[in-house]
């Protein structure tokens, strides 16, 4: 397949003088180090050069900032939650000024496009403003009492720390979902980054740092420790750590839940997807194929809610097949800075390797792929490709994992209920859609015996989702939501509270004692 790429890229130099631009106009004071040098090195895959090395946090520091993050919140559970809004809302003025830079530091460590990136910002800033209105609806129920005289109710109190661990493909639109909201649920929080992006970590921390400085709250109240698995575990193995929002592979997810269940902490998983868009005679195929290439291509693939399956209706499987093999020839792909760009790089070496291999097995399993090449963008060290689409004979074993790269695979269907059964057949439950103009297709769906996910949508892509709706999967993604709707539930713990107020004392159920 032939595609365009814009193969020039900016130096390396350009690209460290950004990053150091964009920290400076957010205010992060601090030192950056040398390639190689001590700590996390950052890179960019833009070039797949290392930018600088950053600090990295020791065990010790890791549970200090839980220390600090707890103490934080015997102040913070007690400041009311209008005034923890308050914190929320300069964090979110802070983020409308700093969007552009902050949406820089997102494509020089993760790679996405400038538009992407920005979007992923307005995200931050989208749940900053949601989580300010929460903040006067934490609501809890009155329920009425069987007994006379007797009051029931409902309150809602904040749970303690909260560790948030990230992943690279949202650098910081995941830790905004989360400390927004556990920040005016009355939480605290403490922040442990992909190793793979932790210049973004630290523009977000200078920015709270900024924010609960204006507002006076306590610096504690959100902490960033950076570093790899064994920081990541402190938060994991810490019995002050209340909840656990942890967003990663579906193998991470099987160590941490059980790892905090066992000292019955909460979790809150945000794992793999591997979703899928049914395509039905009736769709408008000019809005399904617009929506198809950017759910599968945006991004590199790199999203949780990315496009991963295609089923189509036997009927019409080569013009789709066809329509999105022509829209892919003209996705420009290339630096991610540049404007018009539509596809950046991978992340790094492994996942293209990742990518080779699935095709490679793809194609074992009678798949016919096109796309999928490298480009010649770069050097060695950047990993561009042109996204690919392999019509697969039925759902093999390739398709029932996720991959983490613009890989679409098609199948096809002849009866509604089969193209159900497998959307629903792969272990991963986020995110899932139909293409149809026919109501009766679109509420099948949607229904109980429908799509098993947690996000099902009509006539949209399955990613983009927006942050007003609870944000999270079924099965092998974990069961967590985090972002809007209400998810805040998670990040509090819930009091049943019963008052008399007679001057009898009625027992439930009728029971007499005594
Ligand atoms: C993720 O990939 O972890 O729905 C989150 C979307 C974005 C969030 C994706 N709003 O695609």
């Amino acid at each position: 397949m032939t595609t365009m790429t814009t193969s020039t890229l900016p130096s390396v130099d350009t690209l460290r003088e950004r990053a150091r631009d964009a920290l400076t106009a957010i205010g992060w004071r601090g030192d950056l180090g040398a390639p190689g040098g001590p700590g996390l090195q950052a890179s960019t895959p833009i070039t797949g050069d290392v930018l600088f090395s950053v600090a990295e946090s020791t065990t010790d520091q890791a549970d200090a900032a839980i220390a600090e993050a707890a103490q934080a919140f015997s102040v913070w559970r007690s400041t009311p939650a209008p005034v923890r809004g308050a914190l929320v809302a300069r964090l979110g003025e802070l983020l409308v000024a700093h969007k552009a830079e902050l949406a820089t530091l997102v494509t020089l460590e993760a790679g996405k496009i400038t538009s992407e990136a920005l979007g992923e910002v307005q995200e931050m800033i989208d749940v900053c403003q949601f989580a300010v209105g929460l903040s006067r609806q934490l609501y809890g129920r009155t329920i009425a009492s069987e007994r006379p005289g007797h009051r029931l109710m409902e309150n809602w109190h904040p749970l303690g720390v909260v560790g948030v661990i990230t992943a690279f493909n949202f650098p910081v639109a995941v830790w905004a979902w989360n400390t927004a909201v556990a920040l005016v649920c009355g939480d605290t929080v403490v922040w442990k980054p992909s190793e793979l992006t932790p210049l973004t970590a630290l523009a977000c921390q200078a920015l709270i740092e900024r924010a609960a400085a204006d507002v006076g709250a306590p610096r504690e109240v959100s902490r960033l420790i950076q570093g790899g698995r064994e920081i990541g575990e402190r938060l994991v193995d810490d019995p002050r750590v209340a909840l656990l929002s942890a967003t990663g592979s579906v193998r991470m997810g099987q160590q941490v839940g059980p790892r905090v269940a066992q000292r019955f902490g909460k979790v809150l998983l945000e794992l793999g997807g591997n979703n899928a868009a049914i395509v039905t005679p009736s769709a408008d195929l000019d809005l399904a194929v617009r929506a198809i290439v950017f759910s599968a291509a945006g991004t590199a693939g790199q999203r949780c809610t990315t496009l991963r399956r295609l089923i189509v209706h036997s009927s019409i499987a080569d013009e789709v097949v066809s329509r999105i093999v022509d829209a892919y020839r003209q996705l420009p792909i290339g630096d991610p800075g540049t404007d018009g760009t539509l596809v950046g790089p991978l992340i790094h070496a492994a996942a293209y390797r990742d990518m080779v291999r699935a095709l490679e097995q793809a194609g074992a399993e009678g798949g016919e792929v096109f796309g999928g090449e490298r480009q010649d963008v770069g050097d060695e060290s950047a990993y561009y490709v042109a996204p690919a689409v392999v019509r697969m004979p039925a759902q093999t074993d390739v398709v029932h994992a996720e991959t983490f790269a613009p890989i679409l695979y098609v199948m096809t269907y002849d009866d509604l209920d089969e193209a159900i059964a497998m959307n629903n057949a792969v272990p991963q439950g986020l995110s899932s859609s139909i293409f149809t103009l026919d109501m009766r297709e679109a509420e099948r769906f949607l229904a109980a015996d429908g799509s098993d996910c947690g996000i099902a949508n009509v006539n949209i892509g399955t990613s983009g989702a927006e942050i007003g709706g609870a944000f999270g999967g079924e099965k092998q993604t974990g069961g967590g939501r985090e972002s809007g709707s209400d998810s805040w539930k998670a990040y509090m713990r819930r009091a049943t509270n019963t008052v008399n107020y007679s001057t009898e004392l009625p027992l439930a159920q009728g029971v007499h004692f005594g």
